[in-house]
């Protein structure tokens, strides 16, 4: 019998296989009652997403509608202006957001005049009073260091499936590149999000090959995204099946047994699901949604916010206030 409810960081695949394979009713009850032991069930934290750097990508992750090197129907979009960053945030704080993600289809951060404006982004947002996160992709210590000085609260960093699967997905970089990135993001006392991307072409063996090495880590991702692949016309797997729902269900109540404390994060393929299919994905655990402004994820649809705060009403659901507003609301 497996003990659940502990936070552990020495779970084995088969473990992570037993309960990702169990009865689905029983799985949800179970990863249910791990969530609420942990977390005020009915809050949802809200993080708005904006692409500030679109398209481009140097990088051949067969997922992304942003690598340069297939033909999609992307707009290509060069480091958005600062001010208009800045209103997109206001924006999104005054719809119920309390963390603000900005993304760059970057392979890595070079130490040029594009890093010094997303510095000057994520002072500003941090001053509105939203946690400020980044996905900017690999880092080093010193750069992860100067946005955590600039008041950046998270980076968002995927391993994004497993170990070995990872080179039948991406070949301009290795598996441990990433691992080194959210190291140094770790080092900078910056809070970690990392999760991956299920409907790859990948096994239940992959899922939980790479939920194990997120939950093994020596501390827990702070957040978890689970993506199921947005699948964009152009890239290599465009013709991938639709992720089904119960996987998805499935992976999220693995996820939140497997790292009990963290937030699940139900991501990429929400477009898809109806708002029942999400409301099971909130049940088996899930306690975060990424919102986009504009509709959109970052090159893809997302559910409107509107939409989203009424699924929230809906479900007897509500935003989670920001750790950074609650603070300074107490003093
Ligand atoms: N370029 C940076 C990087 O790769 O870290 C930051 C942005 S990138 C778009 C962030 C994450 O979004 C990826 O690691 C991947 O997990 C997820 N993602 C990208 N395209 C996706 C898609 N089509 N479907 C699902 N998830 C996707
Ligand atoms: C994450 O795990 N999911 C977000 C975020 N991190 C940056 C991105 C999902 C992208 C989905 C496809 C797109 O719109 O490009
Ligand atoms: Fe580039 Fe990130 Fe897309 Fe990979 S996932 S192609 S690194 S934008």
């Amino acid at each position: 019998m497996i003990k659940l409810g502990e936070l552990r960081h020495d779970w084995t695949k088969e473990e992570l296989l037993e309960i990702y394979n169990k009865p689905l009713l029983e799985l949800i009850y179970e990863a249910a009652t791990v969530h609420r032991s942990w977390h005020q069930p009915d809050e949802i934290q809200i993080s708005t997403l904006l692409s500030v750097k679109t398209g481009g990508c140097p990088e051949d992750c067969s997922y992304c509608g942003q690598a340069a090197r297939y033909h999609t129907n992307i707009k290509v979009q060069s480091l958005l202006p600062t001010d208009t960053v800045l209103q997109h945030a206001k924006k999104a704080k005054e719809r119920g957001a309390s963390r603000f993600c900005m993304a760059a289809a970057w392979r890595e951060v070079r130490d040029n005049r594009d890093f010094d404006r997303i510095i000057d982004m994520v002072k500003g947002v941090n001053e509105m009073g939203l946690e400020v996160c980044c996905t900017l992709g690999m880092l080093t210590e010193d750069q992860a260091k100067r946005l955590q000085e600039a008041g950046l609260y998270a980076y968002n960093h995927n391993i994004d499936t497993s170990e070995e699967y990872y080179n039948s997905i991406i070949s301009t970089r290795q598996f441990n590149s990433r691992m080194n990135t959210i190291q140094n993001v770790r080092k900078a006392g910056l809070s970690i999000c990392s999760g991956g991307i299920i409907g790859l072409g990948e096994t239940p063996e992959d899922r939980m090959g790479m939920l194990r090495t997120l939950a093994n880590m020596e501390k827990h991702p702070d957040s978890v995204p689970i993506n199921a692949l947005a699948r964009v016309k152009g890239t290599p797997l465009e013709n991938l099946p639709k992720v089904d729902t119960w996987d998805m269900v499935r992976m999220v109540a693995t996820a939140r047994i497997a790292m009990p404390a963290s937030m699940v994060r139900l991501s990429a393929g929400r477009i898809e699901m109806s708002e029942i299919e999400q409301a099971w994905c909130f049940m088996a655990g899930a306690n975060s949604i990424f919102t986009g402004e504009r509709e959109t994820l970052l090159v893809t649809p997302n559910p409107g916010v509107t939409e989203d705060m009424e699924m929230l009403q809906n479900l007897g659901l509500r935003p989670m206030v920001s750790k950074k507003t609650a603070a300074c609301s107490n003093n």
